[in-house]
């Protein structure tokens, strides 16, 4: 038997749920290999449902110990049990009572969703669909219902029992084991639903609301790691209160925990009271984390605490609106780190991460709408799509009704949606209901996949002292005609020769925006009187890619004159990208004495920003800016001349920054991003250094890898090194895992940077490492670590042309997919690009995919991916 592609499930076919369950109350004996889940559910007929509908309660993985009805043991022939649920043929018509008793064995649940243990602590992950593998549930967002959990375990294994919401009791049972009885008043989905029982250190604090609320907040470790957890909890103060300032939202329990686990399948999960982290996004110190790492922490701290409100105040009616919280919560998350750090540098990054990630998705065969109209298995739509391009979506809507307009449609959003399963009409419709506006035409955004094309062109009439930029917008839909325009907000502005030009434009800009919701339209600018520079998407005001055609000179005007920074940034991209794709030796003199011009004038003004304009566009990026035919060993060979050029001719001023950086001795670290900013550009300097001259590089990299005080200097110097072979970096490896033999998150940034070698004997390496004590499958960190970096960070070595890459991450995912499919497929979807390679290597990728597709009894997860990338 061949796995078949899996059945779809369509956003036309929703119907509400034929009953809907009020309360739910939950005795959870907790016991290493049969948890017993004793659970009552207050169940009702809809009224918007179908009447006398048998009731299908889904169930994935249950053993099922007894089911009452009413108090009454339900009969044989009054129910079925399938692999897929538990069905009952005809329910009451009145509210009924329904108790399941069912029995799961969480050592064994290696797919890390609904009751599993972590290095034996007790905890559960139930989005998108996991609650269903701890009891029989109507397991879909728009059934919300208040929960009331008793937790039952053993004292020594499990002193520490958490719950949703507030605690409401404790005590002993017996001599050795306890229970906690949790509450939570808030009507919530059940993928909301969390508990956590095991030996947990923890930091804790209070924190008093606007409205006066005193809330107890606690982040929980593993026990001997609590000064890690500092960073994080403050994370947690900073995002109550940047909530009630930015957005008017308040905490509304008495509790607020978060709980740090190592086997986690994402980032982290914001069940109610309860959020269940990654440990890699709470654990820091300056010895073991850098500053990438605290600003994450920082970020997905920020992230999840915000969907109490954007998620789980206002949740999900049905999957298909996913983005309705999580590009919202994006959106919320990145405002919130831009207000803590620097906001031209924020959006630099997001927009760099949205280029990685979200364009070649939407380039390739994976692409869908941010709403997606039908899906397989959901899981694999917690895409970059979904989360980075839904944020788009939502700061575009900012822009075009302005921040005023933006803040009391948020109001309105919250104020008619609270306690409610939404859909991305209700989100619109509260910003029309608070502006007047008809957000018909805006809501394309959500449908249509693909990135659109923004094609400008400039002309100066220096007679009539006027410049005319024309714009016209393309995005090939069904068919590939071009569908529907968008409606695309363009920030933009001249820029003349001694910087930013004031102009009267024919066409409406207001506040320095154009909105184009025509397929092409002109604005006449007035009054200039010499040739400007058109200074088009600034901020990247639409997640577009931009096709105009400027010379070098121009866009080194806009690096030195541009009022916006973010496309200051952007023109020496555009620069670096052109001599990435066709080097030319005249071109790159005159881009290094630009560059060298911006240092000296400004690179230790704001060192951040510098770092950035330092970091050339990725491989990744110049393998996006290609039609086809992609050869990542032409690509990577050129920007690695790029670098090294660069390197040479800057040498002196990266010298200088060099040492005008260097850290105070003594200093104590702080991850603040001023001093981020500093360590960023000096070690982007040290890595330019080395690209020109590699064999200085190499000695200079081993002497601050010896020297370094903090985890994000050291690593650098690695990753420097990393990309030098000799000896020096192979005792340089060695020393850092040794050093780190018993820090899993600090060995796992080892395997990273291993794994994205640029080297033919990588792979070799690879298979070394499969074999180091800290390597194991059952982690997904260290999956991701070896695997991942290899698969999405490794070109040349991945899509290497004898197919040999291609072949180890296929066998990670054959390996991997029995145990955690979610993991596995996620890990496949490093295909999603394999057509845009040239032909050989395409036809390697092609084998590998089709070799996967033989294998007997693939998951969904898997499946579905495979089947959507051959499609
Ligand atoms: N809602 C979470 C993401 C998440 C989704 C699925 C998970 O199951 C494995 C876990 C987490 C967020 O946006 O952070
Ligand atoms: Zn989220």
């Amino acid at each position: 038997m061949r796995t078949e592609t899996p059945p779809l499930i369509r956003l036309e076919e929703y119907r509400p749920s034929d009953y809907l369950i009020d309360r739910v109350d939950l005795d959870i004996r907790l016991d290493p290999h049969a948890a017993r889940i004793d659970a009552t559910l207050a169940l009702r007929p809809n009224p918007a449902g179908v009447a006398g509908a048998p009731l299908n309660l889904d169930g994935d993985d249950l053993r099922l110990v007894s089911a009452a009805l009413d108090g009454a043991p339900l009969s044989p022939d009054a129910y079925t049990v399938s692999p897929a649920g538990l069905s009952l043929l005809t329910p009451p018509r009145q509210p009924f009572s329904l108790r399941l008793v069912t029995e799961i064995d969480p050592t064994a649940n290696t797919k890390l969703m609904g009751l599993y243990r972590s290095n034996g602590v007790y905890c559960t992950q139930c989005e998108a669909d996991g609650f269903r593998r701890i009891t029989y549930f109507l397991d879909r967002p728009d059934v919300m219902a208040v929960y009331t959990t008793r937790i039952e375990a053993d004292r020594t294994e499990a002193p520490v029992l958490l719950g949703n919401g507030n605690r409401i009791e404790a005590g002993p049972v017996g001599a050795d084991r306890h229970f906690a009885v949790w509450h939570d008043p808030h009507p919530k989905p059940a993928y909301l639903f969390a508990l956590v029982g095991g030996r947990l250190g923890k930091v804790e604090t209070q924190f008093t609301t606007a409205e006066g609320r005193a809330v107890t907040c606690a982040v929980y470790v593993e026990p001997g790691k609590e000064s890690r957890a500092d960073y994080a909890l403050d994370a947690v103060i900073r995002s109550m209160q940047w909530d009630e300032t930015a957005f008017g939202r308040a905490y509304d329990l008495d509790v607020f925990n978060v709980v740090a686990v190592s086997d986690f399948n994402m980032g982290a999960m914001e069940n109610k009271g309860l959020n269940i982290f990654n440990d890699k996004y709470v654990l820091a110190s300056p010895e073991t984390a850098t500053d990438g790492d605290y600003a994450a922490i920082e970020a997905i701290i920020a992230h999840e605490y915000f969907h109490n409100w954007s998620g789980n105040r206002v949740t999900c009616r049905d999957w298909f609106q996913l983005c309705l919280k999580e590009g919202l919560t994006v959106f919320r998350d990145q405002e919130f780190s831009s207000d803590m750090r620097s906001r031209p540098v924020h959006r630099i990054a997001e927009v760099r991460s949205l280029r990685a990630r979200q364009f070649p998705e939407d380039a390739g065969p994976l692409r869908h709408p941010v709403r997606p109209r039908a899906y397989a298995e959901i899981n694999n739509f917690y895409t970059a799509t979904v989360y980075d391009k839904g944020a788009e979506i939502v700061r575009m809507l900012r822009t075009l009704i302005g921040a005023p307009a933006f803040r009391a449609g948020m109001d309105r959003y919250f104020a008619d949606n609270d306690g409610r399963a939404a859909t991305v009409e209700d989100f619109l419709a509260a910003f029309t209901a608070v502006t007047g506006r008809d957000l018909t035409d805006f809501a394309r955004w959500y449908e249509r996949p693909g990135t659109p094309r923004l094609s400008v062109t400039g002309r100066y009439d220096p007679q009539a002292a006027r410049y005319t930029l024309r714009l016209a917008q393309s995005l090939p839909g069904e068919g590939g005609q071009d569908g529907a325009p968008l409606v695309i907000p363009v920030a933009l502005g001249l820029v003349g020769s001694a910087g930013p030009l004031e102009a009267a434009t024919s066409a409406q800009v207001r506040e320095g925006v154009f909105v184009l919701d025509r397929s092409e339209a002109e604005i006449v600018f007035g009054g200039v009187t010499e040739e400007p520079v058109p200074s088009v998407l600034r901020d990247f005001s639409a997640p577009v890619r931009l096709d105009l055609a400027l010379t070098d000179a121009q866009r080194m005007r806009l690096l030195a004159q541009d009022s916006d920074p973010f496309n200051r940034w952007q023109a020496a991209q555009d620069v670096a990208l052109r001599l990435i794709l066709k080097p030319d030796a005249g071109r790159m003199e005159a881009f290094a004495e630009a560059l060298g011009r911006f240092l000296d004038g400004e690179a230790l003004a704001d060192p951040a920003f510098a770092a950035l304009v330092l970091a050339l566009p990725s491989e990744g990026e110049a393998a996006d800016a290609l039609p086809a035919d992609v050869d990542p060993d032409a690509i990577h060979q050129a920007r690695v001349a790029l670098r090294a050029d660069l390197g040479r001719s800057l040498r002196p001023r990266l010298e200088r920054i060099d040492a005008a950086l260097a850290p105070v001795p003594g200093a104590p670290y702080s991850p603040d991003a001023a001093s981020a900013g500093r360590r960023a550009l000096r070690n982007a300097a040290l890595d330019l250094i080395a690209a020109g001259d590699p064999a200085a590089g190499a000695a200079w990299a081993a002497e601050r890898l010896a020297g370094a005080t903090n985890m994000t200097d050291r690593l650098a110097a690695l990753a420097t090194l990393a990309l030098i072979p000799g000896e020096t970096r192979e005792a340089a490896l060695a020393d850092f895992a040794a050093r780190y033999a018993d820090e899993p998150l600090v060995l796992d940034k080892w395997f990273a940077i291993q794994a994205q070698i640029p080297e033919a004997g990588t792979l070799e390496r690879i298979t070394r490492l499969q074999d180091h004590p800290a390597f194991t499958l059952t982690n997904p960190n260290r999956v991701r670590a070896l695997i991942g970096s290899f698969a999405f960070g490794n070109p040349t070595q991945f899509a290497r042309p004898d197919g040999a890459g291609f072949a180890c991450v296929a066998r990670t995912v054959a390996a991997l997919d029995p145990t955690n499919p979610q993991v596995a497929a996620r890990l496949l979807t490093a295909f999603g690009s394999w057509r845009r390679l040239e032909k050989s290597r395409s036809a390697k990728a092609a084998e590998m995919l089709n070799g996967i597709k033989a294998i007997r009894g693939l998951s969904r997860d898997t499946a579905d991916i495979l089947a959507r990338t051959l499609e």
